[in-house]
């Protein structure tokens, strides 16, 4: 296909001129024209740009790791690769940037909820089918083909839910929220206090660290200082790698974290479970960052014309001490 060939060339240019950060599948894009938006049977090689939120955590990098894993030249796809940096205006730009290159489908783990709705429209006028994976949109659903990732308000609530049995005394709780707008940080808080209301947990802060753990580290000495060590029992951080930094920041206050200052965080990276195991944590929610061989199914599937769920949902546990010794030694990520 004529416009099919041209769109190659036009990203050969482009690689060309963006390899910072990128990565493709191929060797040879010419060699494995798909003859168009129906393409996905017949070993034909499919091109997806995957606009990926950045390298925030560790989850983020499982993540990364899952999705290349999947989408490899070996299972037939050529994976244009981009990281925005945390960036929404940027990971709009790199969507945009796909479909001028004319991709045979996107795939998106959008950094905040708001604000797709342009640029998903232009999906669907461009005909390259769109699938999210691990946070959610607020567009409407019609401009997306499927989205598979995680239940955040049900991660939030089952961290609540342990909150509200082990803390039945008055407690101060300071909550480090992932990157304000996206769908595991609104999700994740709401959850949370749905299960903690009418306990004696009380929620005397709660600020964004970024999902960072440089970030979740100044926030936590920040509400050290305003505080003290004393005046706060537990922390809720959004992620592990938050919780982390606030570990550091505990400790350098002079305090023991796990114990005076008690932890809770979502997500169960190797760290994180570490942390748990040393009794530095003492509880995390499960949040599966291994994706990309259900997201690369779901794309075959679309391209093929298949029907597919609008909604997976792939499940978590969830980790106190003895559960985190049992299973760090094989975890995956
Ligand atoms: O929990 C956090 C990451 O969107 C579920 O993003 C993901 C979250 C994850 O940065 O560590």
């Amino acid at each position: 296909m004529r416009k099919r060939i041209l769109s190659r060339l036009a990203l050969v240019g482009v690689l060309a001129l963006t390899a910072a950060g990128c990565s493709t599948g191929g060797d040879d894009p010419e060699a494995g024209g798909d003859g168009g938006n129906g393409g996905g049977g017949g070993g034909e090689t499919i091109t997806v740009g995957f606009a990926q939120t950045g390298s925030e955590s560790g989850w983020r990098s499982a993540n990364t790791e899952s999705m290349k894993e999947a989408f490899s030249a070996d299972n037939g796809f050529e994976l244009i690769f981009n990281a925005a940096d945390n960036d929404p205006a940027a990971q709009i730009a790199a969507v945009r940037s796909f479909i001028n290159q004319g991709v045979d489908a996107i795939v998106i783990a959008p950094i905040v909820e708001d604000g797709w709705d342009d640029v998903l429209q232009e999906a669907q006028d461009a005909d390259i089918p769109v699938i999210l994976e691990d946070r959610t949109v607020t567009a409407s659903e019609d401009l997306y083909a499927t989205w598979v990732g995680l239940d955040f308000k049900l991660e939030g609530q089952k961290a609540g839910e342990w909150a509200a049995e082990n803390f039945t005394e008055p407690t101060k709780m300071v909550v480090l929220e992932g990157t304000t707008g996206s769908a595991p940080a609104n999700d994740r808080a709401e959850g949370f206090d749905a299960a903690i209301e009418g306990t004696p947990i009380e929620k005397i802060d709660s600020q964004t660290g970024d999902f960072t753990r440089d970030g979740g580290k100044s926030v936590m000495e920040g509400f050290l200082q305003k505080y003290g060590a004393d005046g706060i029992d537990l922390v809720y951080a959004h992620n592990d790698d938050m919780g982390l930094g606030a570990i550091e920041a505990i400790e350098a206050a002079g305090a023991v974290p796990g114990e005076d200052i008690k932890i809770i965080t979502i997500d169960a990276v190797r760290d994180g479970m570490q942390a748990l195991v040393d009794g530095k944590i003492n509880y995390i929610v499960e949040c599966n960052p291994l994706l990309g061989e259900k997201a690369a199914e779901l794309v075959k599937a679309v391209l093929a014309g298949e029907e597919v769920e609008k909604r997976t949902i792939v499940e978590d546990q969830a980790f106190d001490q003895a559960a985190a010794e049992e299973a760090l030694p094989d975890r995956k990520y």
